[in-house]
């Protein structure tokens, strides 16, 4: 019995390890292969049909670092004047964020062209670092707000989505590091920190008390704050440098959706407003995207087809 589980924990690792250096997720082979392969799909179809304007190195670079922003005056106009609208609703409506400071009208309702205005600004970026065109999942709109401990993706977390996703964060108004600005740890250092964990899970407890590896526990929030503070030792121990991109309303960062990042957590008489958006692989632009119609609530994570 022990060296089936044994047999089994290892096949387990494997599969993690596999899906992370081969398709850049934690959600393990098996499961992230489908996502991969219709990202190269897409990838084949826009070099095809792009030819050489492509630049594969920004896709290259973005892989490998796991972050890339832009920024551009057409945004920022953009930025402003959502946020103006939404805080003239805010006076009115008191109920316009929900207790976690998500937004709790559907999008279009704020933004009724959000996808056309934003799609002509976004797809020459998002594509040269998707490598293909690009779709959106589903969208949101964030207020976060000071509180006296971090919570949820205030804490050191991956998504664990499939590998194909880019995660989006556009910045309502000038976004500091007081404001909570992101901070992301860059793709390699992250698959490094999964690595261990994964190895560390074929050890027991005691062996891994030794080593001060990582201890899982039973319930899933304790394991995040422990993941947490097993990460922020290693980033100290390691002085691994942390990006925190910080800039005025309609700075996007773009970042992979398994690297490792942490935010919106601002100071005491600071807010921050800001839209997150995953986007996915496409063979047709952004701007032609049928999405537009249905809206962009979140109905799961992550889509479970990738051609959705
Ligand atoms: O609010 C933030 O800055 C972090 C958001 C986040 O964790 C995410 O979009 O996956
Ligand atoms: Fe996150």
């Amino acid at each position: 019995m022990k060296m089936i589980a044994r047999v089994r924990a290892y096949l387990s690792a494997m599969n993690f390890l596999v899906g992370l250096y081969g398709c850049s997720t934690k959600m393990g082979f098996l499961q992230g292969v489908r996502y991969t392969s219709y990202r190269f799909f897409c990838r084949c179809w826009f070099l095809i049909n792009r030819g050489t304007t492509i630049v594969p190195l920004s896709q290259k670079s973005f892989d490998k670092r796991g972050w890339a922003t832009f920024q551009s005056s057409t945004l920022t106009k953009y930025c402003d004047e959502v946020l103006a609208e939404i805080r003239s609703k805010e006076r009115d409506d008191f109920g316009l964020f929900d207790a976690n400071g998500v937004l709790t009208k559907p999008l279009q309702t704020l933004l009724p062209n959000f996808t056309n205005d934003l799609a002509k600004e976004l797809d020459p970026f998002l594509s040269s670092i998707m490598g293909s065109h690009v779709k959106i999942f589903y969208g949101r709109l964030l207020k976060s707000e000071p509180a006296d401990v971090r919570s949820g993706s205030q804490i050191w977390h991956a998504d664990g989505g499939p590998g194909s996703c880019i995660n989006v964060l556009l910045y309502l108004q000038e976004t500091t590091a007081q404001h909570g600005a992101i901070e992301i740890l860059d793709f390699d250092t992250s698959k490094k920190l999964f690595s261990v964990e994964a190895l560390s899970n074929l050890q027991s407890d005691s062996e891994r008390r030794e080593g001060k590896a990582f201890l899982k526990s039973n319930s899933k929030s304790e394991t995040r704050k422990v993941r947490n503070e097993w990460y922020i030792d290693y980033i100290n121990k390691n002085q691994c440098s942390t990006a925190q991109p910080i800039g005025p309303s309609g700075l996007c960062v773009a970042f992979k959706n398994n690297t490792i990042h942490r935010g919106g957590y601002p100071e005491n008489g600071y807010v921050r407003y800001a839209l997150i958006l995953h986007f996915y692989p496409a063979l047709s632009p952004l701007t032609r995207a049928p999405g537009a119609q249905k809206g962009y609530e979140k109905t799961a994570a992550f889509p479970n087809n990738p051609a959705f």
